[in-house]
């Protein structure tokens, strides 16, 4: 089936113009797999993406954190996907739990998202999770169901899809899900995709974990059968990050 390892850097709503500076340096510094080995993305935000594009060596492609539903127009504050297109940034992620949870994102509207963004040429790093009550009503598998078929019920093909599993208890809390849960949950998305759409789809589409990664729990994560990758915030920040995308090897 031959899913690449993705690793992929959130850095949020953080940085200066000096510490952007710093982080592309220690990245283009890295000792890192090939990229035949391992994709990697990088999330600035919007206000850094193009110099933290023009400035980090090919290996790494960079994404936004987000985009707007449609094309753009008279949406004060957004950034549509076209003007990604245009500045040639070839990934966004798309329904996070931040934006879900603070900005009342619907599942609706993270499938018309990611519907759009896909329509306009884009990959789509396309988040679910579940939040702690979720987890301790046994209601996992049904909340990142409903909210993978939201997407799924938008769009026509995953080629160009990463879905990342992102519990909400384990983000930024350091309370990351241990191998086995993580397994667990991507194991039952992955058979969701091959009930739900199609067998080569589930094969194919990678799902990577996101919570609460650094340099010390990533490689049992990434051993897991069903554990396609990451997606990393805090620790995306700091130099650790080569040793998450070393867990590719
Ligand atoms: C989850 C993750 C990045 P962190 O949001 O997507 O953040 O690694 O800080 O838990």
């Amino acid at each position: 089936m031959g899913r690449k390892f993705f690793v992929g850097g959130n850095w949020k709503c953080n940085g200066t113009k000096d510490e952007v500076k710093q982080i592309v340096s220690t990245l283009n510094g890295g000792q890192v797999p090939s990229a035949d080995v391992v994709e990697i993305v990088v999330s600035p935000p919007f206000v850094f993406i193009q110099c933290v594009k023009s400035e980090l060596k090919s290996h790494f492609q960079v994404a936004a954190q987000n985009c707007w539903v449609k094309k753009g127009g008279a949406f004060t504050g957004e950034i549509s996907a076209e003007m990604l297109v245009n500045l040639g940034i070839p990934w966004v992620i798309i329904g996070h739990s931040e934006r879900r949870a603070i900005f009342k994102e619907s599942n609706e509207f993270v499938g018309d998202k990611v519907a759009y963004a896909l329509s306009q040429g884009l990959k789509v790093i396309a988040c679910v999770g579940e939040t702690l009550e979720e987890r301790e009503a046994g209601t996992t598998m049904k909340v990142v169901a409903a909210q993978t078929k939201a997407i799924a019920d938008k769009i026509s093909s995953w080629d160009n899809v990463v879905l990342a599993y992102e519990p909400v208890w384990a983000i930024g809390t350091g309370k990351v899900a241990t191998p086995a849960q993580a397994q667990e949950v991507h194991a039952e998305l992955r058979k969701w995709l091959e009930t739900n759409i199609k067998a080569d789809v589930a094969a194919s589409t990678r799902i990577i974990y996101g919570g609460s990664v650094n340099g010390s729990n990533c490689k049992e994560l990434g051993g897991q059968q069903d554990v396609d990758g990451f997606l990393v915030g805090g620790a995306s920040l700091k130099p650790e990050f080569i040793d998450i995308i070393k867990a590719a090897e």
